[in-house]
């Protein structure tokens, strides 16, 4: 027999998390089982398991490559990592050379472990224009309604009982945690706290797969998540429900805030979200007395014309119940000796000059991006009409072909530009159209720092085999890039020594940290009431302009907008479009997580495959009925955009109005057109507007559509327009 190892890492398939114990024998992957000792406490899921299939699958990237023919039409030429990455830098230095800095965006899709590298390039770089993609969808805004809040930009679900106590009760807002284990708080962890519980209260347009643990379930209309916390706090607040002590001490706008919420109560509040206001009261008595409590708040809040007031409003509702820094409440949680790891990006963000931030593209009209990016609709508009500033993006993993709303303009706006080069594991949609493509190495296959998003804990990814051909690490390929075009923000000799250098303010080596695994900071270390000491303002507070958790915030009100939250009606609704409601009379919204798909990752993995071989479209019984349509028919789901097809799968938890169609479903196993439009859910949505003031989001989550069944034979040819 040869020799077996058992190497302890850190899952990265989703936006990852889960502690790994992986068995190598001979060189081979063999075994990957949950690790016990981790936070996680053993478990894993279906994507992560796959990751065996995954790493070894025939289709991986294996060499740099360079078109050889025109744009998308699939001429590949196999080049040398020296040969790609000069053709990549070179084309940087000359674009900063002409137009400056911002001619460039550096970008990834969603949070996948390595944001920190992302960063550092664009600001090393200088450019403005840091990033498009999804994050105005996705976290973005509740991080910056977090920031206009409190002052720090995350506040997470106390699930851990560090502080002596569990939640009481618990409000699932938007988010189905216990498949998407995202943005900070793993399904794990509120499975565990939820035995503790007393109430959970479940805010979804659909009874989701935790509706049968709910003692409050409320079936909201979509895109109406602020009135419903405006309403909540109309009662709390009327009825003398609030923590006074709390509201007294340490926040700002209380009165104007008493002020606003009159105008939500709930009987309007019924009107605005199709939830009996019976149910609205009880929710909102529940909230405040039976404390402490937490809600944990989900993507359906960003994707949404009204995002930054969705994410306020439940803030505030956090804040006058006293569910800040409470044990069993929300917590911003300490970070480990290492946080300046997190800081790789960030620390030399001065290297932006301050002109160069003014000038990101969309950012005069959306005001509360993150610092230094773009509005990524408003980008895609200029590069489609021909007069964008932008002309090279460098993208690191995503997929916006799936990701960003109306996937013809979007493929338009793309090869409009006048480079990209695109690293990933595999050939996907977004290559298809590149310059140059980089093959990237898996997890398994990588060494790595490893920052979850609560930031308690920092882990090791640790290399349990070599990648496939010339693929390169992650950490790799940025370190590359980085010192070719900005050398001096990349100084270092090696990756090791990059590593190092993350770890400095923890006193570890990397060689060192791989083999201890983590550095958390967990347990009786935790401090609760911080806003009680000097740890954000000497005397005590919040890190805000007022000191205090401004219900009223100060920072929206300097940038020019409303600085109370408010309802904002969908762009797209029976109510303010009834026009198109005559065409398209149903409700639409796109994605709501699965638990073996990650976007448009792993229909490619033969074990996910088999779990769910089509996409599938939730349409309730009654209409289905009215339509004609059974179980497993094709249907076709269309909007003012566009068409596509997937399989009708009845559902009846939900308003019988409303459709849900699956996102990013990708045909890995075809090519150009039929791989990217079939299917998916962006070439339903619009990149037109309304969008969210602030954070500049596009709606995903309600739209209007109609249906009808797929006849036989229909199945026509899709083609990119
Ligand atoms: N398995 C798996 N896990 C994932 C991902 C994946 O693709 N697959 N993606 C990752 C990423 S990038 C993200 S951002 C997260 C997202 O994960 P979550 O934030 O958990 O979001 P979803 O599951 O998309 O949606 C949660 C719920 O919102 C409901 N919903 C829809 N519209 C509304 C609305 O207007 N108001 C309210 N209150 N609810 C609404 C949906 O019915 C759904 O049940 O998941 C991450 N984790
Ligand atoms: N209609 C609709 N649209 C949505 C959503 C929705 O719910 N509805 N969800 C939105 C959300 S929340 C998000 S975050 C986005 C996600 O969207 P994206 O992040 O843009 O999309 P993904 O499909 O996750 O991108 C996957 C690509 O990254 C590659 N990849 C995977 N791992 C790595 C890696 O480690 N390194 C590199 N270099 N490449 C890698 C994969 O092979 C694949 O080609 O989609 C958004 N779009
Ligand atoms: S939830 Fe699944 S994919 Fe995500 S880190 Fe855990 S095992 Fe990996
Ligand atoms: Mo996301």
């Amino acid at each position: 027999m040869g020799d077996k190892q058992f190497i302890k890492s850190v899952c990265k398939a989703c936006h990852g998390g889960c502690g790994v114990i992986i068995t190598v024998e001979n060189g081979v992957v063999t075994y990957l089982e949950g690790d016990p000792e981790s936070i996680t406490r053993g478990t894993m899921c279906a994507k992560g398991l796959a990751s065996i299939q995954h790493i070894n699958h025939p289709d991986r990237l294996k060499y740099p490559f360079k078109r050889a023919g025109e744009r998308g039409e699939g001429k590949w030429e196999r080049v040398s990592w020296d040969e790609a990455l000069e053709t990549i830098t070179g084309k940087m230095k000359e674009l900063i050379e002409k137009h400056g800095p911002n001619a460039i965006c550096n970008s990834q899709g969603t949070g996948r472990g390595y944001n920190r590298y992302t960063v550092r390039l664009g600001n090393s770089i200088g450019t403005g224009n840091r990033g498009i993609g999804s994050s105005h969808i996705c976290y973005f805004p509740r991080l910056r309604a977090f920031e206009a809040t409190f002052g720090f930009n995350r506040l997470y679900c106390d699930y851990h009982g560090w502080g002596g106590e569990y939640p009481k009760t618990q409000i699932s807002w938007g988010k189905q945690i216990e498949y998407s284990s995202s943005d900070g708080e793993m399904a794990v962890w509120f499975f565990e706290a939820l035995k503790h519980a007393k109430n959970l209260i479940l805010v979804d347009p659909r009874a989701t797969s935790i509706a049968n643990k709910a003692n409050l379930w409320l079936q909201i209309r979509p895109g109406t998540d602020a009135a419903l916390a405006l309403g909540m706090m109309n009662v709390i607040i009327n009825e003398n429900l609030h923590d006074r002590e709390f509201v007294a001490n340490w926040t700002h706008g209380f009165d104007k805030l008493k002020e606003r919420v009159q105008e939500y109560p709930p009987a309007k509040v019924e009107e605005i979200t199709w939830i009996p206001k019976e149910k609205i009261v009880k929710a909102a008595r529940m909230f405040a007395i039976d404390t402490p409590g937490v809600i944990q708040t989900g993507e359906s809040l960003d994707a949404s014309n009204n995002s930054t007031s969705n994410g306020r409003s439940i803030m505030c509702l956090m804040a006058i119940t006293g569910n800040v820094e409470r044990p069993g409440s929300m917590m911003n949680w300490i970070h480990p000796a290492c946080g300046p790891m997190a800081a790789f990006g960030f620390e030399i963000f001065d290297n932006i000059k301050p002109e160069n931030i003014e000038k990101a593209i969309g950012s005069d009209k959306h005001r509360f991006l993150d610092y230094g990016r773009c509005h990524t609709e408003t980008v895609l508009r200029q590069l489609r009409e021909g007069n964008c500033d932008l002309k090279m993006l460098h993208q690191h993993g995503g997929n916006f072909l799936f990701s960003l709303a109306n996937t013809q303009n979007v493929r338009k706006a793309l090869l409009n530009l006048e480079f990209l080069s695109v690293a990933d594991q595999f050939m996907s949609a977004m290559c298809e159209i590149a310059d140059v493509v980089l093959p990237v190495a898996h997890w398994l296959e990588e060494e790595d720092l490893w920052n979850t998003h609560p930031g308690f804990c920092t882990r090791a990814v640790n290399k349990a085999i070599d990648p496939p051909g010339e693929a390169w690490t992650t950490p790799k390929i940025y370190f590359e890039i980085g010192r070719r075009v900005a050398p001096k923000f990349w100084p270092w000799n090696s990756v090791e020594e990059m590593l190092d250098y993350q770890l400095r303010k923890a006193d570890i080596t990397w060689k060192e940290f791989s083999k201890l695994g983590h550095l958390s900071t967990t347990g009786k270390d935790q401090k609760y009431y911080k806003h009680k000491t000097d740890y954000w303002v000497k005397g005590g507070g919040f890190p805000t302009a007022t000191g205090k958790v401004e219900l009223y915030s100060t920072a929206l009100e300097k940038a020019g907008y409303d600085p109370l939250p408010s309802h904002i009606e969908p762009g797209e609704s029976y109510y303010s479009t009834p026009e198109v409601a005559k065409e398209y009379p149903l409700l639409l919204s796109t994605g709501g997580r699965i638990p073996y798909h990650f976007h448009t990752q792993y229909t490619n993995l033969p074990w996910i495959r088999e779990l769910q071989p089509y996409p599938l479209v939730q349409i309730h019984p009654d209409t289905a009925k009215e339509y004609g349509i059974e179980e497993g028919d094709w249907v076709w789901i269309e909007t003012k955009r566009g068409r596509i097809r997937q399989k009708a799968k009845m559902f009846s938890g939900m308003d019988p109005r409303l459709v849900v169609v699956q996102a990013s479903f990708c045909y890995w196993e075809k090519q150009g057109p039929e791989r990217v439009l079939p299917s998916n859910a962006n070439v339903l949505t619009s990149d037109d507007g309304p969008f969210d003031g602030p954070a500049g989001s596009v709606n995903m989550r309600a739209l209007l559509c109609k249906i009808y069944k797929m006849e036989e034979g229909d199945d026509t040819q899709v083609s990119f327009s």
